[in-house]
C-alpha cells in the first residue's frame, strides 16, 4: 500500500502526454479486463495487471534490477486474475504506443501452488511463448512487429494449447530500438488462470529469470539503428530465450539465444493464423487441403481466404493485419 501511494505521487508529476506506452486492456474469452491505470490514483485500484508506475521505459541500467520483471519493484497482485483456455488467444491493448522500430515479446511463468496473487515472479521460471522483431526489410528502414502496435495498439498471442492448466503470470514486453545504443524496454505483467487439459510445460532450457535474462551485450540490446550495418542487415536477434514450441517434446532446443527475425515472425504468423481459425484442428485440415503459395505470394491477412501454407523455402510472414507474404 505504501508503494502504491508512492507511485501515485510519481504519477501526478508525470505528464499524461509523455510518449512511450503500456498495456491498458486485455481481452480473452470475449471478456475485457482493465489493466493497471498508472495515471489514475493507485489507491483502491484492482486489476489483473500488476501495478506499474507509468509509460516511461526501462533502460540498460535497469536490466539488472527487479523492475525488469514486471515494471515494478517486485510487487504482488491486487486480487484478481483473468481466465483463459489453453489454445485460446489473449489480446493485449496498449493505451498508447509511439515508437518504431520495436520488438514484441510475450512470456509466461507458472505461479506457485499458493497462486499468483501473492507471488512476485522471482526465480528462473519465465518462458517465452511469442516474439516478433524485424519482419521485413532492413533494420533501419524495414517493417518491425512493433509497427502493428503503433498502428492498432493491439497484439494477439495464443496460449500454447498443450500448456498445463494452472495460474500463470503473463509478461508482455516491447523493446524499442529507435535510439542508437539506448534500447527502451516496456514490460508489464498480468495474472491468468489457464484452463484446459494440457500436460506440457517447458523444460529448463527455456526458462529464464528477470532480472538475468538480458545483458547489455546481447546483440539486440547492444544495437545501433543508425549504424552502417543496420542500413543493410535484414535480421535482428531478439533478446532472451527461444520461444517454447509448446509441446513437451522439447524440440526447437537448437535455439541459442533469441531466434532471428525470420524464425520469430514465422512463429507469430502461425499464431495469427490460429487466431482466425476456430481451432488448431481447423488450421491443420486447411493446411493439408490447399496448394502451397509460391514465394512472394500472399498467404494471410484479415480479408484473405486462400491457402496459408508457403512453398518450401519460404515462410508466411505477417506485414500487417491485412497482408502476410511468403518470404
Ligand atoms: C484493438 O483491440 C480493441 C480491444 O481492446 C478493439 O476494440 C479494437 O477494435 C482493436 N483494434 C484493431 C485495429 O484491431
Ligand atoms: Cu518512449
Amino acid at each position: 500500500m505504501v508503494l502504491r501511494l508512492a507511485f501515485a505521487t510519481i504519477a501526478a508529476l508525470v505528464s499524461l502526454a509523455s510518449a512511450h506506452g503500456g498495456v491498458g486492456v486485455y481481452t480473452m474469452e470475449g471478456k475485457e479486463y482493465d489493466g493497471w491505470q498508472p495515471y489514475n490514483s493507485a489507491d483502491g485500484q484492482v486489476s489483473i495487471e500488476r501495478q506499474y508506475p507509468g509509460y516511461n521505459p526501462l533502460l540498460l541500467a535497469d536490466l539488472t534490477t527487479v523492475n525488469l520483471r514486471c515494471n515494478n519493484p517486485g510487487l504482488t497482485g491486487t486480487g484478481v486474475s483473468a481466465t483463459v483456455k489453453a489454445g485460446d488467444t489473449i489480446l493485449a491493448h496498449w493505451t498508447q504506443w509511439t515508437h518504431r522500430p520495436a520488438s514484441v515479446l510475450v512470456y509466461l511463468a507458472k505461479c506457485p501452488a499458493a497462486g499468483c496473487n501473492s507471488w512476485d515472479g522471482s526465480g528462473t521460471v519465465w518462458f517465452k511463448i511469442d516474439q516478433a522483431g524485424l519482419i521485413s526489410g532492413t533494420q533501419n528502414a524495414g517493417i518491425w512487429a512493433g509497427d502493428q502496435i503503433t498502428d492498432t495498439l493491439n497484439w494477439t498471442t495464443t496460449v500454447p494449447a498443450s500448456l498445463t492448466p494452472g495460474e500463470y503470470l503473463i509478461r508482455h514486453e516491447l523493446i524499442a530500438v529507435h535510439q542508437a545504443n539506448n534500447p527502451q524496454l516496456y514490460p508489464e505483467c498480468a495474472q491468468l488462470i489457464v484452463t484446459g487439459a494440457g500436460t506440457a510445460s517447458p523444460d529448463s532450457s527455456y526458462l529464464v529469470a528477470f532480472p538475468g535474462a538480458y545483458s547489455a551485450s546481447d546483440p539486440g540490446l547492444d544495437f545501433n539503428i543508425d549504424s552502417p550495418s543496420a542500413m543493410t542487415a535484414t535480421t535482428y536477434t531478439i533478446p532472451g530465450p527461444s520461444v517454447w514450441p509448446g509441446s513437451g517434446a522439447g524440440n526447437g532446443g537448437a535455439g541459442t539465444g533469441g531466434t532471428g527475425g525470420a524464425a520469430s515472425s514465422a512463429a507469430h504468423t502461425t499464431l495469427a493464423t490460429a487466431v482466425k481459425s476456430s481451432s488448431a484442428a481447423a488450421v491443420a485440415s486447411s493446411a493439408a487441403a490447399c496448394a502451397a503459395v509460391v514465394k512472394f505470394g500472399q498467404c494471410g491477412g484479415s480479408t484473405y481466404s486462400g491457402c496459408t501454407i508457403c512453398a518450401s523455402g519460404s515462410t508466411c510472414t505477417k506485414s500487417s493485419d491485412f497482408y502476410s507474404q511468403c518470404l
